[in-house]
């Protein structure tokens, strides 16, 4: 009984005196989150320019080294002084030219057939400059070209017969 007496007023003067500790310690932290806050905003904007601008640097670099690659890489596939793009069909080619300049030549074949074809050239010993491409793709071959008469066809057995035969010069 009279240790609950005793401790009733102890302990209420020490809620009253963790109250007002309390109060303080919320009010200090909450000064010192303030202050905080306002420091990390005051040294971090100043911060924010150069490091956008360092973060932006870098994106660039690899954006011109892509490029560089990219022209290594066409340079390593011997990047074609000429383009031909031509059609073939069941069983014909299209849109082959007459001529073409001598030097490293690129030809793209569009099949726009239902059949397997392919492109050799018969004076490169039979070689096959674009592969065996299934219809309705698309596929490409590069080859170096002196100046003459070449003859190009389908390596397909019966497309030569057929029609799938051109003639192409290549002038010096
Ligand atoms: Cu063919």
């Amino acid at each position: 009984m009279s240790a609950t007496s005793h401790e009733d007023p102890r302990s209420g003067g020490g809620s009253a005196l963790d109250s007002a500790t309390v109060a303080w310690t919320a009010f200090a932290f909450t000064a010192t989150l303030l202050v905080i806050l306002l420091l990390w905003v005051l040294l971090g904007t100043p911060g924010a320019g150069p490091a956008d601008e360092v973060a932006e640097a870098p994106d660039e670099e690899p954006a011109a080294d892509d490029d560089e690659a990219a022209d290594d890489e066409a340079a390593d596939d011997g990047e074609a002084e000429e383009t031909v793009e031509f059609v073939a069909d069941d069983n014909f080619y299209e849109d082959l030219p007459d001529s073409v300049s001598a030097g490293t030549v690129e030809f793209v074949m569009d099949n726009q057939g239902a059949a397997e074809h392919d492109m050799v050239i018969e004076e490169l010993g039979d070689e096959e400059v674009v592969e065996l491409t299934p219809g309705g793709e698309t596929a490409s071959g590069t080859v170096e070209l002196e100046p003459g008469e070449y003859t190009l066809y389908c390596s397909v057995p019966g497309h030569r017969e057929a029609g799938m035969e051109a003639t192409i010069t290549v002038e010096g």
